[in-house]
């Protein structure tokens, strides 16, 4: 919960991760309320992923044995979705954002992030204050998930101990070609500081939070030397205004109630 005003809607996801932060950072910003349940990221399995997502009982567990099936991404163990929960998210994934009476799915985490932005109408600037900026904000949110994706299939290799040079190299590509957008905009927009306007939009906090998401890769790969970094690779001076702008958003308070934690163990972790 953001504050105690009633919840505008529910996000199911394993907590902590950067995905949620998109909303939950979006959701102090505009003053919106929105719940968030979930479990460790281990324990997720162990949950009924429904609207009322909720710990399994192992009687649940044999009632709903037929209504198990196998994740794509992220997990390779039988997960408990019921069919309400696949009418409302037909990709079966989490982050699962609903409406608050849990009949209207939204997924992807940047949808979800701007759906927040939309709950709050008056005096909010944060999704772009007219349909050019909105659309130019979208632009960076699109960007971002074709990286996304990319550093999603590297990051979950590295889990799972099956990271190869070829899956590090196209995460390689997919950072560069995301980051150069970043950094053109930084540079252009100088003055202020942020990457579309005066303020802070979604296109900041995207940013912050696929970067956080990609930044446990500079954490040492145990199982081959050869996986180095590749954050530590391009090093701190190619993507200067970025990374500056990424460890500005790291400090701000609205900012760090998420990533302190979570940030500072990576850091801890690759030294
Ligand atoms: N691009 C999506 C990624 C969502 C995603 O891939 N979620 C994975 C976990 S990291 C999932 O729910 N997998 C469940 C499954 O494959 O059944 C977003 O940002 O929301």
């Amino acid at each position: 919960m953001v504050n105690n005003n009633k919840p505008l809607m529910r996000i199911f996801c394993y907590i902590p991760t950067p995905r949620i932060w998109k909303s939950s950072i979006t959701a102090r910003f505009i003053d919106v309320n929105i719940e968030v349940r979930g479990t460790k990221p281990p324990e997720i399995k162990n949950w009924l992923w429904d609207f009322d997502a909720r710990p399994l009982t192992e009687e649940d567990k044999i009632k709903l044995a037929d209504k198990t099936s196998v994740g794509r991404t992220g997990f390779s163990i039988k997960l408990y979705k019921t069919d309400e929960f696949l009418k409302a998210h037909p990709y079966g994934t989490i982050p699962a954002a609903f409406s608050s009476d849990g009949k209207i799915g939204v997924f992807e985490s940047n949808s979800i992030m701007r759906l927040v932005a939309r709950l709050k109408k008056k005096n909010n600037n944060i999704y772009g204050s007219n349909p050019y900026e909105t659309s130019r904000i979208d632009g960076f949110l699109d960007a971002s998930l074709i990286f996304a994706r990319s550093s999603q299939k590297y990051l979950l290799s590295i889990n799972n101990g099956s990271a190869t040079l070829k899956i590090r190299n196209e995460a390689k590509e997919a950072y560069m070609n995301y980051m150069i957008g970043i950094e053109n905009a930084l540079n252009e927009n100088k003055k202020y500081g942020f990457i579309t306007s005066q303020n802070i939009t979604l296109a900041d906090i995207c940013f912050f939070c696929e970067f956080s998401l990609f930044y446990r890769e500079i954490m040492p790969y145990e199982k081959s030397d050869k996986i180095t970094s590749i954050i530590k690779e391009i090093g701190p001076s190619k993507f200067k205004l970025s990374l500056k702008h990424f460890h500005k958003l790291r400090k701000h308070p609205l900012f760090k109630i998420d990533s302190k934690k979570y940030l500072d163990s990576i850091d801890k972790k690759s030294t």
